[in-house]
């Protein structure tokens, strides 16, 4: 049951009928798979899962199980997707909260809420060095690498045959031009920890489709895009089993849509995976916005095995990031300009290319070091905002840094930790200091501030959160 959707003989769920075929295919019925190309068609979707549908795709959200409640959130949730990932509910913290105790009690809602209603359902995420509870945290070696099978065992292992992909990893490559993994505890069990967390979870859930899932993986040319092409053709090549790669693409203007999208999606296709956008939003409003959805759509619709499309959220108000207006719903549930585009170009879209018209694969990598650029001048000043997710014992430490007046070229934030609390990891800064007064400076891809341009970066921490306003200095 590797594909959920009989591609070549069918659609996706759709339909409350389609959508009972897709509990019976969770459940376990075989399903023709197949990679034939799906004949256009002549009727038009008139929700995103629909038209998505339509070229044999899914249309999925991020949901947040403390939002079941709100009408308006599940209004829209029932009506235009039919796919779901639990935006915090299946992560390590949540899953696992003491060693060896699992609790889905909030994975559960979401799951049971999305098989109700003939949705499926992406798991997020088996193995990541950030939100791990705190138990695991401070662990290394091979009580950790034991800790992680354990933690596939337990988590794929209960929802077994009831989710279509898995997380199987999630952001293990280092951000900036190395190419190669970023450090963590689970990295410094040894550098075929990806490999064992794949194979375990293939054990543990056989149906699953098994990703790897990360950010800033979108632009052919960057070096961690490159790094991560090369493991997953590793992984093919020695037959380690992974089925897919997520994209997680948050763009915004730092980091927009590349215009090389298209050609990263069919050039990992070609190593034989299917890939997903996972985490889809893009900042910004009005035309612009639905132009650079509509270029995302587009880039899926021609790479046949593009299987499916999920956005980090429904309203402008539930995202991780909703000064930046990144999504489909303003927070009143109105549909956007790019809700529009979204649906129109996957409606116009309804023809797959079979994958003899597809182009053909990359064979020698391109540069990973992208051309230099002049730096614009610098010297501006900055400031920057903290919000936090807390939980007994640990916190996420969202950083908003903006620039002034005038661009900057790079960005300091200091921040101060109440007394027993530590960062145990950071992503999208280099820190410097693990308690007390730590200090974060910008990687390379986001140092560059346009005047009053934003950027943000994260800190995991054991303790409580920073409190007070984070200093910013610039140059
Ligand atoms: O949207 C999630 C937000 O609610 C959490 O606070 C945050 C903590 O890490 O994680 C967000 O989701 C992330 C996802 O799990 C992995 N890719 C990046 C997403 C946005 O930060």
């Amino acid at each position: 049951m590797r594909n959920l959707f009989a591609r070549g003989s069918g659609r996706p769920p759709t339909g409350p009928r389609s959508r009972a075929a897709l509990v019976a295919a969770v459940a376990g019925v075989a399903l023709v798979a197949t990679s034939v190309a799906v004949a256009s068609s002549a009727s038009a979707g008139t929700t995103l899962a629909t038209a998505a549908g339509e070229s044999g795709r899914y249309f999925g959200t991020a949901v947040a199980a403390h939002k079941l409640s709100d009408s308006t959130y599940v209004g829209i949730l029932n009506r235009e997707f039919n796919s779901v990932t639990a935006e915090n509910e299946m992560k390590m913290d949540a899953t696992e909260p003491q060693q060896g105790r699992f609790s889905f009690t909030n994975a559960d809602r979401i799951v049971n809420h999305a098989r109700a209603q003939g949705m499926m359902v992406r798991g997020h995420a088996l193995a990541w060095h950030s939100q791990q509870p705190s138990w695991m945290q401070s662990m290394e070696g091979s009580a950790l690498r034991q800790a992680m099978i354990n933690h596939i065992n337990g988590v794929a292992g209960y929802y077994k045959g009831k989710i279509h992909s898995w997380d199987v990893v999630n952001e293990a490559f280092a951000d900036g031009g190395s190419g190669g993994r970023r450090d963590s505890n689970l990295q410094r069990t040894g550098n075929d920890w990806i490999e064992v967390a794949f194979r375990t979870a293939r054990a543990a859930d056989p149906g699953a489709k098994l990703c790897y899932n990360d950010y800033n993986t979108d632009d052919w040319t960057h070096a961690k895009t490159q790094g991560v092409y090369r493991m997953v053709q590793d992984f093919k090549q020695r037959g380690v089993p992974i089925d897919c790669v997520g994209f997680q693409s948050h763009f915004n203007a730092n980091s927009p849509v590349p215009g090389n999208y298209q050609t990263t999606l069919s050039s990992f296709a070609a190593l034989g995976v299917d890939v997903q956008i996972t985490e889809l939003d893009i900042e910004g409003s009005g035309q612009a916005q639905a132009d650079n959805y509509a270029r995302v759509m587009r880039a899926c619709l021609a790479v046949s095995r593009c299987t499916g499309i999920t956005v980090w959220g429904i309203r402008d108000t539930d995202s991780w990031r909703s000064y930046g207006t990144p999504l489909l719903f303003d927070g009143s549930g109105n549909k956007k300009p790019a809700y529009t585009s979204t649906l129109n170009t996957l409606n116009g879209g309804g023809t797959t290319p079979p994958p003899t018209t597809t182009p053909p694969p990359t064979t020698t990598p391109p540069p990973t070091t992208p051309p230099p650029t002049t730096p614009p001048p610098g010297g501006g000043a900055c400031s920057a905002t903290v919000s936090l997710n807390s939980w007994t014992g640990g916190f996420v430490a969202t950083v908003r840094v903006t620039a002034g007046s005038a661009p900057v070229n790079s960005w300091t934030v200091g921040v101060t930790l109440p007394s027993g609390a530590t960062v145990t990891n950071t992503w999208s800064a280099q820190s410097t200091g693990t308690s007390g007064a730590v200090t974060f400076r910008n990687v390379d891809y986001n140092g560059r501030l346009a005047a009053g341009a934003v950027t943000e970066f994260g800190f995991q921490g054991t303790g409580s959160g920073p409190t007070g306003t984070p200093t910013c200095s610039a140059s």
